[in-house]
């Protein structure tokens, strides 16, 4: 049976980061259909309603309205930003089992709904999730997407715009690994118009920004106590690569296959995204050490895949 086309989107989990993505979408005049989902129906009601109070001022005309699971059936596309989080005590495995027991409900309720579209996921370890959701849904890998490192690129991109005073548009770099504490930039590729950065950059000065970007969700945690506009962005910009067949390259979790030398893990990496999904992962070429850090990323993934599936 062939995917489901169109531009309607269900949001599992309307918290921080899914009603944020959800504001994002509205502005941006991808999606004319959008679907809220959460455990909490109050708090989905709600944004439905706050949410529908824009649509007046939007750049089109769109239905926005609370659902079920049930609303799947014929969407072309399903974000999932729904989770526990972590609580005081708790290990970050234990925060692990416990969403993925709730992805496992979750992506079983949407699968019964007769989706046949694509995942994109959030929830973190989102590295983990993306994997969770493959298996649990049955899907062909390319239909599903994790967020990965969108977020993490986003960053790295608007420090380097920062320290060369370029628009982050114009400063092309990726942060690939995991969306966690094993990620890495990828210095040898990161350039304005084609001039590399990192020659321009003291050792010293790439360690700062390589921390500053890994570190940032845990600044803003301490500040505000949680990250959601960034994350929102991101996910809006995969959403319209994939609704308007963009074949555009953007660092997302995808599953590897072999590509640059491993397997069975999701992880952040460029890819192209089209209305299929992840049409291709992208072959980096990449300096010895950068390969020997990704090597580490994977397997911190893979250690913990690995509590999970044999
Ligand atoms: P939040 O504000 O607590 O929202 C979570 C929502 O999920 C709540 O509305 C819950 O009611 C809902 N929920 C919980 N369980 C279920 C369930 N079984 N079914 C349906 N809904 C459920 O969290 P927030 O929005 O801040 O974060 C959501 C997730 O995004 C977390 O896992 C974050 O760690 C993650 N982020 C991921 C980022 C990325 O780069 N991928 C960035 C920031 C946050």
């Amino acid at each position: 049976m062939s995917m489901t086309l169109g531009n309607k989107v269900v949001l599992v989990g309307t918290g921080a980061v899914g009603s944020s993505y959800a504001y994002a979408l509205m502005n941006q005049g991808v999606s004319d259909e959008i679907v809220l989902v959460d455990l909490n129906e109050n708090k989905a009601k709600g944004d439905v309603m706050d949410l529908d109070h824009g649509i007046v001022y939007a750049p089109n005309a769109m239905n926005i309205k609370f659902g079920s699971y049930e609303e799947c059936k014929d969407a072309a596309l399903v974000v999932i930003c729904a989770g526990a989080a972590q609580k005081p005590g708790e290990t970050r495995l234990d925060l692990v089992s416990k969403n993925v027991n709730i992805f496992d409900s979750i992506v079983k309720q949407i699968m019964s709904s007769g989706f046949n579209g694509i995942f994109l996921v959030a929830t973190n370890p989102v590295d983990i999730l993306a994997y969770a959701t493959w298996k649990f849904s049955g899907l062909p890998k390319e239909r599903v997407i994790g967020s990965g490192t969108i977020l993490d690129s986003a960053r790295f991109r608007y420090l380097l715009g920062e320290e060369f005073d370029t628009a982050p548009s114009s400063v092309h770099g990726y942060i690939i690994g995991e969306h966690g504490d094993s990620q890495l930039p990828v210095w040898s590729s990161a350039n304005i118009s084609g001039t590399p950065v990192a020659p321009k950059l003291s050792e010293e000065r790439k360690g700062e920004i390589a921390v500053q970007v890994r570190d940032a969700a845990y600044k803003i945690i301490e500040s505000k106590g949680a990250t959601y506009y960034g994350i929102a962005m991101g996910l809006a910009r995969i959403t319209r690569a994939i609704l308007r067949n963009e074949n555009v390259v953007l660092p997302v979790g995808a599953l590897l296959e072999g590509e640059n030398g491993h397997s069975d893990v999701f992880i952040g990496i460029p890819s192209v995204i089209n209305r299929k999904g992840i049409k291709k992962v992208v072959e980096l070429e990449l300096t010895g050490d950068e390969k020997a850090k990704f090597a580490n990323s994977v397997n911190t993934l893979k250690d913990i895949q690995s509590q999970f599936w044999a």
